[in-house]
């Protein structure tokens, strides 16, 4: 535990709005390290870890891994990259995972940036993705539009009430999409 300031920004939006795909192009431009906690779960499930079915089954349903398995993931990826700068890919998704994250880290995002998207075009989006992602699948995309409306909203709302969210139009082309990005992470080029 030094004193170096790290600085986090959680990057939030619905399954399919673009959080990756923003991401990638910040962290060329920003110097941020991109950390999705979604990515780093799969990862654990490749790496066989004790805990790799327990994550696969909730992946496969939609449902939100325990904060403390995705905390650690992140606690390391953050450790391993040496950096201070990190883009927090798809966590907190609730209420609970938030508060550990704080208590565990001691670390406040410096803002919240939130792509904001329709279902629909959503849904279009994860259909045609083919990546062999085994959520998806309309069943499981289903299941991720509820899990998010009931449980990620409201932390996207808790944020909010404090100023910190940054609302993005998604629905939008993605190179228009980055030049608004752009403009809010100016502030914090190197
Ligand atoms: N695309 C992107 N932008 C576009 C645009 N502007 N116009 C047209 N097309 C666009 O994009 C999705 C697809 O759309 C891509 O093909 C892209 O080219 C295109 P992407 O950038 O991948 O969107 P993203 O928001 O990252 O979608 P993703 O599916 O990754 O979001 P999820 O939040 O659903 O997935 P994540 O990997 O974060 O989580 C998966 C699961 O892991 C969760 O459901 C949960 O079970 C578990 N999980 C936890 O339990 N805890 C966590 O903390 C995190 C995940
Ligand atoms: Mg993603």
């Amino acid at each position: 535990p030094g004193d170096k300031k790290i600085t986090v920004v959680f990057v939030l939006g619905g399954p399919g709005s673009g959080k990756g795909t923003q991401c990638a192009n910040i962290v060329q431009h920003f110097g941020f390290t991109h950390l999705s906690a979604g990515d780093l779960l799969r990862a654990e499930i490749k790496s066989g870890s004790e805990n790799g079915t327990m994550i696969q089954n909730m992946i496969k349903e939609g449902k939100i891994v325990p904060s403390e398995v995705t905390i650690k993931l992140l606690q390391r990826a953050m450790l391993e990259s040496g950096n201070d700068k990190f883009l927090v890919d798809g966590f907190p998704r609730n209420e609970e995972n938030r508060a550990a994250f704080e208590s565990v880290t001691n670390i406040e995002p410096e803002f919240v940036l939130f792509f904001d998207c329709s279902e629909e075009e959503m849904e279009r989006r994860l259909l045609n993705r083919n990546q062999g992602r085994d959520d998806d699948n309309i069943d499981t995309i289903r299941k991720r539009f509820n899990v998010f409306l009931e449980s990620s909203l409201p932390v996207i709302e808790y944020y909010n009430s404090k100023g910190k969210v940054r609302k993005i139009d998604a629905a939008k082309p993605i190179d228009e999409i980055f030049e608004v990005v752009k403009g809010i992470f100016a502030p914090y080029s190197t």
